[in-house]
């Protein structure tokens, strides 16, 4: 299986948990959560919204409470809504796009989560590319 992808999506670069370098689990995710926040986006005009990630985790079932991924999206600095989540499951890192749509005059802010709990170790691995907010 592949928990870590080895390029971007889209380019050259991308905001990984970190690329493997001395082989798998070296530098993975360890011992809680992972989080990156982009800044508030104005949007001027209704706009699709969309954003590539992968989710790589090798074992199912180890840390049912402590082993997550979520991409999130917030509106006008109102409650987190899930884009895509994954709890304590086996998988296997792809690139896949999330889409959602914002409406004239309200902000936008992404938020990626993903953590490796206090349980028994685990491969755990997330990244994100290519956010985009165009005008429909
Ligand atoms: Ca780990
Ligand atoms: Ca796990």
């Amino acid at each position: 299986m592949t928990t870590q992808l080895g390029g971007a999506q889209d380019g050259s670069s991308a905001l990984f948990t970190q690329p493997n370098t001395g082989g798998a689990g070296t530098v993975d995710v360890d011992r809680g959560e992972c989080v990156a926040t982009s800044p508030v986006y104005n949007v001027t005009d209704a706009s699709d919204v969309s954003a590539w990630y992968f989710h790589g985790q090798r074992d199912a079932g180890d840390d049912p409470s402590g082993d997550f991924f979520f991409l999130e999206a917030r509106f006008n600095g109102g409650a987190w809504q899930s884009l895509a989540s994954f709890g304590d499951v086996t998988s296997n890192a792809a690139w896949t796009e999330a889409t959602t749509t914002a409406a004239n005059g309200q902000t936008v802010q992404l938020r990626i989560r993903t953590s490796d709990g206090a349980g028994p170790g685990d491969l755990v691995e997330a990244g994100l590319d290519n956010v985009t907010i165009c005008p429909q």
